[in-house]
């Protein structure tokens, strides 16, 4: 028996290479966790900017506690099994009629993984709308290889590199629309992107990317993972990432530290720049 999908999303994730919406928890808890990051933002200026938002949840206790979710993890084992790590985290803040944007592209193009059979939930803290500029994807185009992306470096795209598929049939793609606290969930070869933020208020999601079956292995990089469910994962040389005690563990940001040089070593492995993010 499932613990979270029913066998008709279950299908539509082998098919269309998503699902959309799932709700997590209520609209009030994912507004007072948008209000702890804000509340974060605030307080460590230094540590959370928009060129800084990757892997929070090393450092921050609700945000940790949104990674061992019942129903993000419940989710995700009925789509791959009880033994889980998570790789890494990304808080996509897009700011009010701004022109932020982000590229087609395919999650798994430079994770450097033996495979793309991995999947991501995202989960809305406020609402993710066309006006806000939600995800929108291809569907069935996780059943392709990956693609050529070309690194436009472009400034407004939120994606490290700017990389970009050219030629997308944007008339087949599917907005993904959810309200504070529900989630979508996309497989790591489904080609995504999404558009400006035209509204006035922040669009805020934070993309656990992404959970990992024990079928796939890092190799590009270091094997650094938090162990979420079932049997820990046994890398050689790699690292066992610990959840944070409290909000700004010493520990936990070093580790953060850590998790971040190598997220980026990995994701610019080759490419002609680096940028601070
Ligand atoms: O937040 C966005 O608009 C894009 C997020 C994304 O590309 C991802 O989570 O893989």
């Amino acid at each position: 028996m499932t613990k979270v999908l029913t066998n008709e999303q279950i299908e539509q994730y082998n098919e269309m290479g998503f699902i959309s919406p799932i709700r997590v928890m209520s609209e009030t808890n994912a507004l007072e966790i948008k209000h702890q990051i804000e509340e974060a933002e605030s307080n460590f200026s230094d540590e959370i900017h928009a060129q800084s938002r990757n892997n929070l949840h090393l450092c921050f206790v609700f945000l940790d506690a949104l990674a061992h979710h019942d129903i993000v993890v419940g989710a995700m084992e009925d789509l791959m099994g009880p033994d889980l790590a998570l790789w890494a985290s990304v808080m996509f803040i897009k700011e009010p009629s701004s022109n932020h944007f982000v590229s087609w592209h395919q999650d798994g193009t430079y994770m450097g993984m033996n495979s793309n059979d991995f999947a991501t939930p995202w989960i809305a803290l406020t609402p993710s709308t066309i006006e806000t500029g939600c995800m929108s994807m291809i569907p069935g185009s996780h059943k392709q290889s990956i693609q050529i992306h070309e690194d436009t470096f472009e400034d407004n795209n939120i994606l490290t590199r700017g990389q970009e598929i050219q030629d997308i049939k944007e008339s087949q793609s599917v907005n993904l629309i959810l309200n504070p606290g529900e989630m979508s969930i996309h497989h790591g070869a489904i080609i995504h992107g999404s558009r400006p933020n035209k509204s006035n208020q922040r669009r805020i999601g934070f993309a656990l990317q992404s959970y990992m079956p024990p079928s796939i292995s890092q190799i590009a990089g270091q094997n650094m993972w938090m162990h979420i469910s079932g049997k820990k994962r046994k890398d050689r040389g790699g690292v066992d990432l610990a959840r944070p005690k409290f909000d700004m563990d010493p520990q936990g940001v070093e580790q953060r530290k850590l998790a971040d040089e190598n997220l980026s070593n990995i994701l610019y492995k080759g490419a002609k720049t680096k940028r601070k993010y």
